[in-house]
Formats: C-alpha cells, sequence, structure tokens
C-alpha cells in the first residue's frame, strides 16, 4: 500500500516499494551476513552480553532472547497418529489417459507429469520413535494437480480396525501408550489394545493384517499402498463408479522377520527413514504402480460384503486391478520439518472426476483432517506452507488469519461484487467441482447397518491366503503380543475370536500361550463365518519377485582377503543391481591380502547383519581365530542364518560358521569354486530360506 507519508528523499508521488510476491524464502547464497529474523547483522554468535567477561548475562540482549525464543518453539504438536513419518518428492504420470472413467485432470495426458509428495508413517509411536515397531504403515501422496491438490490418505493395508470415524480415539487411545504410566511407546503388544480389540469384532480382519509380516515391511520402498475406503471416479459425461485404490511398489514387496525387526529397532531406529534417503541420494529412485479396481454401480448388489465397509476388501482374484500410471519419487526433502512435518494431508482435498462414498468412516475423516491441521499447524492458513500450497493458482476471499503470508490488495474481499476489478475470482460452473449427485433418503438414525456385521469371513479368507510361513509368523505376533497383555480374560477372549478364523490358528496359539482351549471365551458371532475362497494375490511370499534389485547385501571382509574374490562377489550383486555394503573388524577398512584398502562403511558393531538382505564373509585364515573369539563377528553369522538369509563364506571362515552354529543348507554357500559366485547370485536372489525357518524356531 501506498505510504502517505513518504520519506523525504523519495518523491512525493513515487509509492514505498511493495512487498514481493515470496516473501518466506530464505536468503542464503550470495548474502553471508548472520542476521536477526528482523535483518540486524550479528557480530558475535558465540557469547552473550554480560556485564563484565566473568559477570551475570544482561536482560538487554535481545539477540540472545530473540534466538532462545525460537528456539523453543521450534516444535509444534505432533500428529496424535503417524507422527513419525518419513517422506519425498517425486512426480506422477499416467500410463494413458483414463477419460473413460475419470475426468481427473492428472490421469488424462501420458506425457504430463504432476508433482507428488508423499510421506510415509508408522501410526502408533510417537515422531521420535523407532521404525519397526510391529504397526500399519501410512502411506499419504499429495498430487499437486493443475485443478488443485489430490489427497490420497491411505495405509499399507487396505482394510481398517474399525468401521465408523465414532471409534477411532477409541481404538487410538487404546493403542498408545497407557496414559497412567506413560508406556509402551509404539507398541500394540499391551493390555489396553488388546482389551478393546477383543471387544471390538470387527476389527479381526484388520488384525490378521497387522500380526502379518506386513505389520514389519523391509523398506518403506517396498510397501503396498491401499485408499482403503470406496471412492467414485466420475467421467466427463457424469458416468459414476465405484473405484479402490492400489499403490504396489514395482521392486516388490518384503518383510522383516521379527527377531530382527526388533534388533534393527535398537541398532538403528532410522532403518527405513535412512533407507529412503540413501536410495533416492543414490539415484535408485523408488517407483509405485497406482491402479483401480473399478467397480460398476451394477456390481456392487453382487459382491457378498457391503462396499461401504472399510474392514473389507475385494480380492483381485474377482475384479482385477486396472494400471492407472506410476509414481517416481526421485527428491530428497530439503527441510525435513518444513515439508515432511508441516506438509498437511487431508482426505477432502479431492478433485473433480473423484468423488467419495458413503463409508462411514470415510465421511468422519472429511472432517477430521482440517480440524486437526488447523490446530497443528496454527491456523487456517496453512495451505499457504510452500509444500502444502497448490501448484496450480488459487483464488478466494478468504482472508486475514493467523500467519497469513499473503498481501492481498484491493477493497473488494467478497462477491457479488460491482466494483471487483477484472479477473476477481468467480466461480467456474463448467469445469468446477461438483459433488455427485446421489439419492440420500433415510432416516436420522445412530446404527450399524446389517450389511456390516460379518466380522470372521474376511479375516478367515486373510488368513488362508497365507503360505505356511506366513501363518505361522501370524501366530507367533499373536502370542507375543498377548503374552504382555497381563489380564487373563483379554487373551482368552481373543482366543474365542480366533476359533471364528481358523480352528488351527486358535490352537497354535493357544498352545504357544499355554492356555487350555477350554479356557476360550465363547463369543457368538453376529453372522456366522463363511469360507471364501482364498486370494494368493494377497501373500508376499506368493508375490515375491525373486530379485536382488533394490536390496541390500553385507560384505564382511578381513585383513589378508583375496582380492579376486571380493572383486567377483562384488560385481555380481552389483549386476544384479543390489547395493553393497562393506563391513570390516574396524572402521579403517581392511587390507587384503595383495595389500590394497578396501574401505568400510561400517566396523563390524556398527554394521550387524540385520541391516542386509544377504551377507558374505570373506575371511583370510589368519583372522578367523579372532572372528570366533569375537561375540559380535559370531552374532553377525548367527543372526544371518537365524533371519534366514543366504550366505556365502570363503572356506577359511569356516570356523566362524561353526562357532555360529550354523547348520549348512542350501542357502549357505562355501564360495571354493569360481562358479560359486553363481551359485551364491542365483540363491540370493531367490530371497529367505523358508524352508530353514522350522528348524530354528518354534512358531506359535
Ligand atoms: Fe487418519 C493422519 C491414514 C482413519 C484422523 N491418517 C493420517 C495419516 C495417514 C492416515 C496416512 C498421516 C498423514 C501424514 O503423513 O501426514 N487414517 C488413515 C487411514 C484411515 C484413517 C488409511 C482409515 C481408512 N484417521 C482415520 C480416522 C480419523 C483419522 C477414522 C478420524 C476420524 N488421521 C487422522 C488425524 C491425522 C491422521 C488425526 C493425524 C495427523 C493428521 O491427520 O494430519 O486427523
Amino acid at each position: 500500500m501506498a505510504s502517505k507519508k513518504a520519506p523525504r528523499s523519495l518523491s512525493a508521488t513515487a509509492p514505498t516499494p511493495k512487498l514481493p510476491a515470496e516473501t518466506h524464502q530464505v536468503a542464503s547464497e550470495g548474502d553471508p551476513n548472520l542476521t536477526t529474523n528482523h535483518g540486524l547483522p550479528i557480530s558475535d554468535n558465540q557469547n552473550s552480553l554480560k556485564a563484565g567477561v566473568r559477570g551475570p548475562v544482561l536482560m538487554e540482549d535481545f539477540i540472545l532472547r530473540e534466538k532462545i525464543t525460537h528456539f523453543d518453539h521450534e516444535r509444534i504438536p505432533e500428529r496424535i497418529v503417524h507422527a513419525r513419518g518419513s517422506g519425498a518428492h517425486g512426480y506422477f504420470q499416467p500410463y494413458e489417459s483414463a477419460a473413460d472413467i475419470t475426468e481427473a485432470a492428472f490421469l488424462q495426458d501420458p506425457k504430463k507429469k504432476t508433482e507428488v509428495f508423499a510421506r510415509f508413517s508408522t501410526v502408533a509411536g510417537g515422531a521420535g520413535s523407532v521404525d519397526l515397531p510391529r504397526d500399519v504403515r501410512g502411506f499419504a501422496v499429495k498430487f499437486y494437480t493443475s485443478q488443485g491438490n489430490f489427497d490420497l490418505v491411505g495405509n499399507n493395508i487396505p482394510v481398517f480396525f474399525i468401521q465408523d470415524a465414532m471409534k477411532f480415539p477409541d481404538v487410538v487411545h487404546a493403542v498408545k501408550m497407557e496414559p497412567d504410566r506413560g508406556f509402551p511407546q509404539a507398541a500394540s503388544a499391551h493390555a489396553t489394545f488388546w482389551d478393546f480389540i477383543s471387544l471390538t469384532p470387527e476389527s479381526m480382519h484388520m488384525i490378521m493384517w497387522a500380526m502379518s509380516d506386513r505389520a514389519i515391511p523391509r523398506s518403506l520402498r517396498m510397501i503396498e499402498g491401499f485408499g482403503v475406503h470406496t471412492f467414485r471416479f466420475i467421467n466427463a459425461e457424469g458416468v459414476s463408479r465405484f473405484v479402490k485404490f492400489h499403490w504396489r511398489p514395482t521392486i516388490g514387496s518384503a518383510a522383516v522377520v521379527w527377531d530382527e525387526a526388533m534388533k534393527i529397532s535398537g541398532a538403528d531406529p532410522d532403518f527405513h527413514r535412512r533407507d529412503l534417503w540413501q536410495a533416492i541420494e543414490r539415484g535408485d529412485f523408488p517407483e509405485w504402480e497406482l491402479g483401480v479396481q473399478v467397480i460398476e454401480e451394477s456390481q456392487v448388489e453382487q459382491l457378498d460384503f457391503d462396499l461401504l465397509d472399510p474392514t473389507k476388501l475385494i480380492p483381485e482374484e474377482i475384479i482385477p486391478i486396472r494400471p492407472l500410471g506410476k509414481m517416481v519419487l526421485n527428491r530428497n526433502p530439503d527441510n525435513h520439518f518444513a515439508e515432511t512435518e508441516q506438509v498437511a494431508f487431508c482426505p477432502s482435498h479431492i478433485v473433480p472426476g473423484i468423488g467419495f462414498s458413503d463409508d462411514p468412516l470415510l465421511q468422519g475423516r472429511l472432517f477430521s483432517y482440517l480440524d486437526t491441521q488447523l490446530m497443528r499447524l496454527g491456523g487456517p492458513n496453512f495451505h499457504q506452507i510452500p509444500i502444502n500450497a497448490p501448484r496450480c493458482p488459487f483464488a478466494n476471499n478468504q482472508r486475514d488469519g493467523l500467519r497469513q503470508m499473503h498481501v492481498h490488495k484491493g477493497r473488494v474481499a467478497y462477491e457479488p461484487s460491482q466494483i471487483s476489478p477484472p479477473g476477481a475470482p468467480r466461480e467456474c460452473p463448467v469445469h468446477g467441482f461438483r459433488t455427485n449427485p446421489e439419492v440420500e433418503t433415510g432416516e436420522k438414525i445412530r446404527k450399524r447397518s446389517e450389511t456390516f456385521a460379518d466380522h470372521y469371513s474376511q479375516a478367515r479368507l486373510f488368513y488362508r491366503s497365507m503360505r505356511p510361513p506366513e501363518q505361522n509368523h501370524i501366530a507367533s505376533a499373536l502370542a507375543f503380543e498377548l503374552s504382555k497383555v497381563e489380564i487373563i480374560e483379554i487373551r482368552n477372549r481373543m482366543l474365542g475370536h480366533l476359533g471364528h478364523i481358523d480352528a488351527g490358528l486358535q490352537e497354535t496359539v493357544a498352545d504357544a500361550l499355554g492356555i487350555p482351549l477350554e479356557d476360550a471365551v465363547r463369543i457368538k458371532p453376529a453372522v456366522p463365518p463363511r469360507d471364501l475362497d482364498p486370494s494368493p494375490s494377497l501373500s508376499l511370499i506368493s508375490k515375491d519377485p525373486h530379485t536382488l534389485k533394490g536390496r541390500k547385501a553385507g560384505i564382511l571382509i578381513t585383513d589378508g582377503a583375496d582380492p579376486d574374490q571380493f572383486a567377483a562377489i562384488l560385481a555380481a550383486l552389483k549386476k544384479a543391481k543390489a547395493t553393497v555394503d562393506v563391513i570390516a573388524p574396524r572402521i579403517g577398512g581392511a587390507t587384503t591380502s595383495d595389500g590394497a584398502l578396501v574401505p568400510a562403511d561400517h566396523s563390524l558393531t556398527g554394521g550387524p547383519s540385520y541391516f542386509f538382505d544377504t551377507v558374505v564373509i570373506l575371511a583370510a585364515a589368519d583372522a578367523v581365530p579372532d572372528l570366533v573369539r569375537e561375540a559380535a563377528a559370531v552374532n553377525w553369522v548367527r543372526d544371518a542364518f537365524g533371519h534366514l538369509k543366504v550366505i556365502a563364506y570363503s572356506p577359511a571362515a569356516s570356523p566362524l560358521i561353526k562357532a555360529a552354529g550354523v547348520d549348512p543348507d542350501g542357502g549357505t554357500i562355501l564360495l571354493d569354486a569360481p562358479k560359486s559366485v553363481k551359485t551364491y547370485i542365483a540363491a540370493a536372489r531367490a530371497g529367505r530360506r523358508w524352508d530353514r525357518e522350522p528348524t530354528l524356531r518354534s512358531v506359535g
């Protein structure tokens, strides 16, 4: 706005310069001055202002006060759920036009890339908790489309614990640390969670997923994502169809085993965040295919469950996924707080061509996220934070409010107006968002639909679609979690539910807990469970792509190791597209028999074998006695074997293999001939040795 009283040096008619449009950019290159937040150059950033060098600090030190005050306010309320997240930038590109099913602009032109920001998260733990608890993973993507932001706020599990948003605060309070004692952090293995779950039969399907390997993913780059609810796609002719969103990682999905998860959580709490960051830094960009299951309105009645019930899925074998395009994450955030922390996802952010269904859980979410962002980000202008701002122009008559960054001009902030300037924002009746005109009738009522009442059939479907190792892991997880529940009645009630899912599962868990089956509480299902056809596409093992792409190998090497063998293994692993880290007894590296130094990425204690998908031990005979005496080395091998990994080792390393109690099998490869490198790569590509598991631990 023009200053009425211009300083003398300015001409009376020249207005004061206006604020630049982008005032929130931080000055950096070319301006090395350290200043206060108000631009005052600072002469000393090491010492506070004191009365004498050994005297008291003066209240006058406004520079110290500004710095400390800012620091004191550097945290914002963390998300009540999904507090711990890792994000990345990238783009989405459709394979071809999807105009037949949706008019969404970002799904029309295969040549057009749409900018995205993705945030992956755990649910229960705080922002500073670990990456590998047993937990659901959030999979949220913001598409900055030409028609506004579309937020697809999903999880890595296609169903949910509850059917109605009314129960969300309850399920979250139950899983979070117990309020009196403040523990456990980031864990569902405690009484309040299982108390709630055992009284909430609708959660049984989700429980099967949460106890499965899906809840301990190997990498965020390898998780599947799901929109969970039924949404709508609407095309330009106004034809509406129901859709379910699916994300599929192009390198396939994989999980860790539970013992690994527990150890990784201690050794590297940032295991997933680091893995995502490093992959992007090295140019190994994570990719997912986005697809939809399309359900015609006429098909809805043929489904044996209610499409509005978020505890149900449609097996791909019944309605296949139509691929839409690919998301590539190719840039790490510049600043974790500014981007990953401040990004604000809202399921209500949709674009023309996409619509909601009447799923009561979704309907509740449409309210909750905006409300939470207002609180978390301090007011109604959070859409102006760079990570949240649409990339397309946006304009309306909303004004002012906390943290307003825009300097809106003019006197008109309403419409209609006769005096608004040309170009003032107006409705767009032609391409503006229109709600799908559904006919809604019904009495006002607080009641669950009877079509939501079958709580066990799909839990059974999921369990029976798993391969035996996966079923064993579900049983083990249930036994582990319930063993942490000190209230016997809760364990017994859970056992009652398991009986409706699968009698074998119930028996295994009861046995593992040491509870007589007769103690299982008798629960009368609202609807008797049915046997549905298994869906092999739900099993991770069935879909294992048997690849080393995106996987990580660890080579433990000692002084005196054979350089040719090292070079051959390294080349073969790289050819198979694995990344390779070198581990040496000391971080200074290892000197091979030809005197060359092999730099190490980790020392033995800093690079345990559970950081890797497959391991190689290249030890010289002289070095082995020291390794055999070294607990970290013995555990390195023992863990790799116990975690079902393929292990290759030089003949000289045999005493170490023996000391670790390894009983050689098809997954332990002796590198005694040039062709054994090939044998090793083939075995490593095949992934974990599930056949070894029953010889190592009692499952269930
Ligand atoms: Fe939620 C965050 C996913 C049900 C209320 N949710 C949040 C995030 C994801 C999900 C991925 C983190 C987004 C980010 O990275 O910032 N939530 C889901 C899915 C659900 C679901 C897939 C069921 C299908 N959520 C749900 C319900 C409610 C909420 C029923 C409330 C009625 N969710 C929230 C929230 C959060 C949130 C409290 C916390 C932080 C935030 O929103 O931004 O509003």
